[in-house]
């Protein structure tokens, strides 16, 4: 173990990725090749991870057995999954397999949907009464009941900056936190209204992938489920080690949690995979008489009630996959700050998985209560919660992938698209420590990675709107991606439908123009300058750049809506004499309405003025976009809006059908 460990050492290399969701453990095939030659006994995959069996059972978990059938002597808690599905034969498939009806469908009456019986099994201080060291907490503790963490002394301010370097988040706050400190009840009334039969629920096992993870957030994490789950529906904990170098993941945290009160088995991983397959290996280390998988991060804290609505879901329905809301543990002081339960998960036109607004259409679908759950088109991908057996029905992982990236989108489509049901259940909420930046290292570089698994996404699930993905990345194309032959067979066995099902049925509201009069640069014919997003974030101004022909920046859809848009941006502008600006697209119109007249002019229909590019500096020779009144003889107000083509990938036909002609 520890040779493997130094020996992954000499090949890290330190890339910085910025990126919001950081649900991810890295790898690079490069490292394991080089890893194999260090290898003497050239281990397989099969032989790569290791199973410590678990502890002998402690008396405390004797002691909770007796408790349970105490509490349930009239119903017996018999783990099988058929016990689920036994019990309740009738949550099974027969509301699920038209996914089409469904998204119009109605919110079903909610005494049909939530159970009508309902007394908590366990009474609300069970946890008080087990050996279980848990909930020792005192409120003058810091950071109890999720308040922040600050240091006042400036040796304190500089330790933890110090300290900070190590896993991107503030671990002196974190160790100074209790592993059982207090959470606020953030359920809203409505969802505390929810009642749930906690006994007749699927059983679970959370995984949870780590790699150098800090003690205090991996154990937070651990313990918040033993604090805040009910015991009979947490069967496991299984940790995937994937190949982490601190010392205290080794024994100290064997020793550490062979008396926890759930039992808690640690996978070892001898190398270093990535999130995709230690997250296989987790899976299957699951036993068969557990129904449902839970996956969370390592820098998780889950909060009172999280576990019971996602397991309700999955009651009713197997072929639904769950998530809870996503709140966020600040990285700096670990205050625990509420998410919104106003967005859901879609995607950019770089296949980035984003956050955005829930529309008015899926709001009503909900008959406007917000302790619904809500039907997303894509997950972030950390935190979920699914069957057992339909994880693997559905294809599991694609094997291809590799490390981190693409794989959770890869999964939202795969799920609707082949007769799956994907969920935000906004009653539940799990905390999560979002970094600005990742900790770990993508020896190889992070752009490689996602490309790969991105083209094996676009390549297997997206039919011919993956063009959309390739002409913002050209160099997608260029990028070694494997054989997907078997996904390809997969999504044919499954019968799944095509992507453009998904993008009328699940995701109308996606930044993929469906109907569009050009795709492509937006050029001056006088000057020769092209709209030019510079790279430039939201509510920034727009630029322009000389017409390069590479894409990117310069790729712009002139959309049916009338919208000018790059990515999920338009070009906006507020009234007369304001500037340009992007702005997050909202086909509302308003200031994002413009139409491109016979004339070949850009006109800004609210401001009746027209698009021209004009030099701003005349020794820098910089130029922008400006809107000026619009004249029939004014050269500099001549545009051409292209259709940019993919070489080998285009013909006239396919063009004109994706431009929805
Ligand atoms: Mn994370």
């Amino acid at each position: 173990m520890r040779g493997c460990r130094s020996t992954v050492r000499l090949f890290i290399v330190v890339f910085s990725v910025w990126l919001l969701v950081d649900l991810f453990l890295v790898n690079d095939s490069t490292i394991k090749q080089n890893l194999d030659k260090y290898d003497q006994n050239s281990i397989n995959s099969e032989q790569r991870a290791a199973i410590i069996p678990h502890p002998p059972k402690t008396p405390g978990e004797d002691k909770f057995h007796r408790n349970l059938e105490n509490h349930h002597d009239s119903e017996p808690i018999k783990p099988a999954h058929s016990d689920y599905s036994e019990r309740h034969p009738k949550h099974h498939e027969e509301k699920i397999d038209t996914p089409d009806e469904q998204i119009d469908q109605p919110v079903p009456d909610p005494a049909e949907t939530e159970l009508a019986i309902v007394e908590k099994s366990d009474s609300e201080d069970w946890r008080h009464k087990m050996p279980w060291k848990g909930v020792n907490s005192v409120a003058s503790d810091p950071g109890e009941m999720g308040k922040a963490v600050k240091f006042t002394t400036e040796e304190d301010k500089k330790k933890s900056k110090d300290m900070f370097k190590i896993n991107q988040f503030n671990l002196m706050a974190s160790d100074m936190i209790s592993l059982d400190r207090s959470l606020k009840d953030v359920r809203t009334p409505a969802c505390k209204a929810h009642k749930i039969d906690n006994v007749k629920l699927p059983t679970t096992a959370i995984v949870i992938v780590f790699h150098n993870e800090a003690w205090t957030t991996l154990l937070r994490t651990v313990h918040s489920v033993i604090n805040r789950s009910p015991w009979h529906l947490v069967k496991e904990i299984i940790l995937v080690d994937d190949c982490s170098e601190r010392e205290h993941l080794g024994k100290p945290l064997e020793k550490e949690v062979a008396n926890y009160p759930i039992k808690v088995t640690i996978v070892r991983q001898l190398k270093r995979e990535g999130l995709i397959r230690a997250r296989l290996v987790g899976a299957e280390a699951v036993p068969e008489t557990i129904d449902t998988i839970t996956f969370l991060d390592a820098h998780c804290e889950c909060t009172e009630g999280w576990l019971e609505p996602q397991l309700e879901r999955i009651r009713l329905n197997r072929k639904t996959v769950t998530c809870p809301i996503i709140d966020v543990i600040s990285d700096d002081t670990f205050e625990y700050l509420l998410g919104s339960d106003m967005t859901w998960g879609g995607f950019n036109w770089k296949l980035n998985f984003r956050w955005y607004p829930v529309p008015e259409r899926e709001n009503k679908r909900r008959g406007y209560d917000k302790s619904q759950p809500l039907r997303s088109p894509t997950m972030a991908g950390g935190l979920f919660t699914i069957d057992r057996q339909y994880f693997y029905e559905i294809g599991s992982y694609d094997h291809g992938m590799d490390i981190w990236g693409g794989e959770n989108l890869e999964m939202s489509f795969r799920i609707w698209q082949c007769g799956g049901v994907l969920e935000i259940v906004t009653c539940s909420h799990v905390g999560h420590v979002f970094r600005k930046q990742t900790p770990y290292t993508f020896p190889g570089g992070t752009g490689k990675i996602i490309n790969k698994n991105n083209r094996r996404l676009a390549e297997v699930w997206m039919d011919d709107f993956r063009r959309f993905y390739y002409i913002i990345n050209p160099h997608v194309l260029k990028t070694e991606y494997g054989d997907v032959t078997e996904r390809k067979n997969l999504r044919n066995d499954l019968q799944c439908k095509n992507f453009q099902w998904y993008l009328d049925n699940v995701y109308p509201e996606s930044h993929i123009p469906r109907r569009y009069k050009s795709l492509g640069e937006v050029k001056s014919d006088s000057t020769g300058y092209c709209l030019d997003t510079l790279g430039k974030k939201e509510n920034e101004d727009i630029g322009a750049f000389y017409c390069h022909g590479q894409g990117g920046n310069q790729i712009f859809s002139f959309t049916d809506y009338g919208e000018l848009r790059n990515d999920d941006l338009c070009l906006d502008v507020a009234g007369v004499g304001k500037p340009l600006k992007l702005i997050k697209c909202h086909r509302q119109k308003g200031n994002q309405l413009w139409e491109f007249t016979d004339a070949r002019r850009i006109k800004h229909v609210n401001t009746n003025r027209c698009l021209e590019i004009t030099m701003d500096n005349v020794k820098s020779k910089k130029h922008k976009p400006v809107l000026g009144d619009c004249n029939d003889s004014a050269v500099d107000q001549v545009f051409t809006i292209n259709n940019a083509t993919i070489p080998g990938f285009d013909d006239v036909n396919s063009l004109s059908k994706m431009r929805g002609l």
